[in-house]
């Protein structure tokens, strides 16, 4: 029989390469600060280029390819007829990973402080309240049991009730819905997914309790690879607004600096391209704002429910572009261009498929 080590795994999901960044941080993270013993997952959509597959594989024992088109029964067909379930579709696939007979998954986002081996010793779903609406769950991390027969009827329920906010959260909290009266047992306590704009709600509680945080979350559109980093100083400076803990975003960039960057592909264009030019020498200073979200990027936090209220997303914006497409030549149809399937799934504009209004994650 294997060691506990190698059917264990924490589980993480790369959706395109500037997440695939978010993985590297998580999984060295993982490693080299927090010593695990378990196995490394990333799962990863067609959106991730080979260059940053090959980074993956550097950190991770296990690359698992995630892409909606590989339909198997009549429910991920129904699924492409519903492009606003596919990204919560996508994470969904964590319970199809039975080689494994316990996991836990991490958002991209998040970033493991020390050792939480431990929660392997939780049952499925455990996972810690929702900072917005603590009768919910944050499904940035959770510990769950690979199953077939899971995945399936998730799947069904996903079909048939649909998500309260548009994504994965809302689902697994219906799905999993007696997690906040049943048993105490799967209330995982807030340091294994402490967001990272705590200490800015509840100051007192976060100077008492910050040592003892295991895993932070980056929630929110602005991601750490979005702040400034100056690379002589060796510093980031947190964007005004986001609430970001600056401590918790020196430490993603400690990180990011030590085991990440030093390998990345200059080739490689945007961001990426950027942060793989970062010359310690030179002293300059990365660039750090809200424009480094790419179209794309902005349309799948909008998707994921991280909508950019104050910026790019703001009232006026949207009521400009609104007033814009009015008056502009009608279309009969365009390609939706929000998720990392967008190139093989064309909707129609007149799609019903509502809008997701998802809290931020
Ligand atoms: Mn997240």
């Amino acid at each position: 029989m294997a060691e506990r080590g190698d059917r264990e795994a924490f589980v993480t999901l790369a959706t395109n390469d500037t997440y695939a960044l978010g993985c590297l941080v998580l999984g060295n993270s993982l490693r080299q600060r927090a010593q695990t013993t378990r196995k490394l997952v990333v799962m990863i959509t067609p959106g991730v280029t080979q260059p940053m597959r090959n980074q993956l594989a550097r950190v991770f024992d296990m690359i698992y390819d995630v892409n909606l088109l590989d339909s198997r029964d009549a429910a991920n067909l129904q699924l492409l007829g519903r492009p606003d379930l596919s990204v919560t579709f996508t994470k969904l696939h964590c319970w199809r990973l039975t080689m494994f007979d316990k996991a836990v998954f991490l958002d991209a986002d998040t970033l493991v402080l020390q050792n939480v081996d431990e929660l392997f010793d939780r049952e499925e779903l455990s996972a810690a309240p929702d900072a917005g609406w603590p009768d919910c769950f944050n499904s940035g991390v959770f510990v769950f049991r690979p199953s077939e027969e899971t995945y399936d009827s998730l799947l069904k329920f996903a079909m048939s009730q649909g998500s309260f906010d548009g994504g994965d959260q809302g689902l697994l909290n219906m799905y999993f819905r007696d997690w906040a009266t049943k048993d105490i047992a799967r209330h995982l306590p807030f340091i294994y997914n402490v967001v990272s704009q705590a200490f800015y709600s509840y100051l007192p509680a976060f100077t008492q309790f910050k040592d003892s945080v295991k895993i932070v979350h980056f929630i929110g559109a602005t991601k750490p690879w979005h702040h400034p980093y100056n690379t002589a100083t060796k510093e980031v400076t947190p964007l005004p607004e986001t609430g970001h803990n600056k401590d918790y975003l020196q430490i993603w960039w400690d990180i990011f600096m030590s085991f990440v960057q030093p390998t990345l592909d200059p080739s490689l264009g945007g961001l990426i391209g950027e942060l793989a030019s970062l010359s310690l020498q030179t002293g300059a200073t990365f660039g750090g704002s809200q424009s480094h979200l790419s179209e794309q990027e902005r349309k799948l936090n909008w998707e994921r429910g991280q909508v950019d209220y104050l910026g790019a997303d703001k009232f006026e914006n949207i009521k400009e572009k609104l007033d814009k497409s009015m008056k502009g030549p009608a279309t009969s149809s365009k390609t939706y261009t929000s998720n990392p399937f967008s190139t093989s799934i064309p909707v129609s504009t007149t799609s019903t498929a509502k809008k997701p209004v998802a809290p931020k994650k």
